[in-house]
């Protein structure tokens, strides 16, 4: 995969160098590339930034530099590109407060690409023309990660390239931590349930007995407990969307006891209690 990263702070994009990322660079399974907006101003200055049309407070990113900074990466594809990828070119990821909220579901879509293009914003983001031209061009995705505000796109390419990347074939040694891992997205849309490892005794807490217990059964319906009731207490929007054919008689139980009944297409609260 060719990751190709626009930004006027590429010493932020210097982790990926690092671990896991930088491994998979070194053995050629992922070529990152980053390249400097500034590169493509054309005034003393090296100006990117300009002052709002309507007012405001802020600056916003001119659209120049990016027509030519995006051009360029768009003529030099990847060597190996099929003739169909080549024709559908890159898809262009531009982090934004305002963008879909990346997701796990997403990270799968985008590693099964070749090529990947990030236009990272500063300021108060990019003139809104630049995204609008080039969704005449290519595929492009405005992406979030989360509600809170950043300060520009580096910090979301780190965490999206990291999400991708370590589903590259050959990135993450073991294929099963791949497959039994898992945000909910592959994990029957539930949390994960709480690990332990050695010592089974450590400042007075101790490991579960059920998990040294070898009763495999015994293992597994704790596991799914734990997970059902984590799911329940700190994501309940996962909970409404999880699905009561694919829950037992054991798994109804214990989303009783935690406040919720199955509905149509989910789970919903129980009735709240009436105060006498
Ligand atoms: C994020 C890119 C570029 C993503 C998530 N745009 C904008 C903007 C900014 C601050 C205040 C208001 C608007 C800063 N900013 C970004 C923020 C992505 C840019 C400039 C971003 N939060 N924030 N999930």
């Amino acid at each position: 995969m060719r990751i190709d990263v626009v930004t006027i702070f590429g010493e932020y994009l210097q982790p990926l160098s690092l671990s896991l990322i930088g491994k998979a660079q070194a053995q050629g399974l992922l070529e990152v590339r980053v390249r400097d907006l500034r590169e493509h101003t054309r005034d003393r200055h090296r100006t990117v930034d300009d002052t709002p049309y309507g007012g405001g407070a802020g600056l916003l990113m001119k659209p120049e530099p990016w027509g030519e900074a995006l051009d360029a990466v768009l003529a030099d594809p990847p060597a190996a590109l099929t003739a169909d990828a080549a024709e559908r070119g890159p898809v262009l990821l531009v982090p934004s407060p305002v963008g879909e909220v990346f997701s796990q579901r997403l990270a799968v879509e985008l590693a099964a690409e070749p090529w990947l293009v990030f236009a990272c914003g500063r300021y108060e983001g990019i003139d809104a023309r630049v995204v609008e031209h080039y969704r005449t061009r290519i595929r492009v995705r405005e992406v979030s990660l989360g509600d809170y505000v950043l300060n520009g796109g580096e910090v979301a390419v780190l965490a999206i390239t990291e999400a991708v990347a370590r589903l590259l074939p050959g990135v993450v040694g073991n294929a099963a931590s791949l497959t039994e891992e898992s945000h909910a997205a592959e994990h029957d849309g539930l949390l994960e349930h709480p690990a332990y490892t050695k010592p089974a005794s450590w400042r007075g807490l101790e490991v579960p007995a059920v998990l040294s217990s070898g009763h495999h059964g015994a293992v597994e319906r704790w596991r799914r407990d734990e997970a059902l009731r984590r799911t329940a207490r700190r994501r309940p929007d996962l909970l409404a969307r999880l699905d009561p054919s694919r829950c037992d008689a054991a798994d109804l139980a214990v989303l009783a006891a935690e406040g919720w009944v199955p509905a149509a297409g989910g789970f919903r609260p129980a009735a709240a209690a009436v105060a006498d």
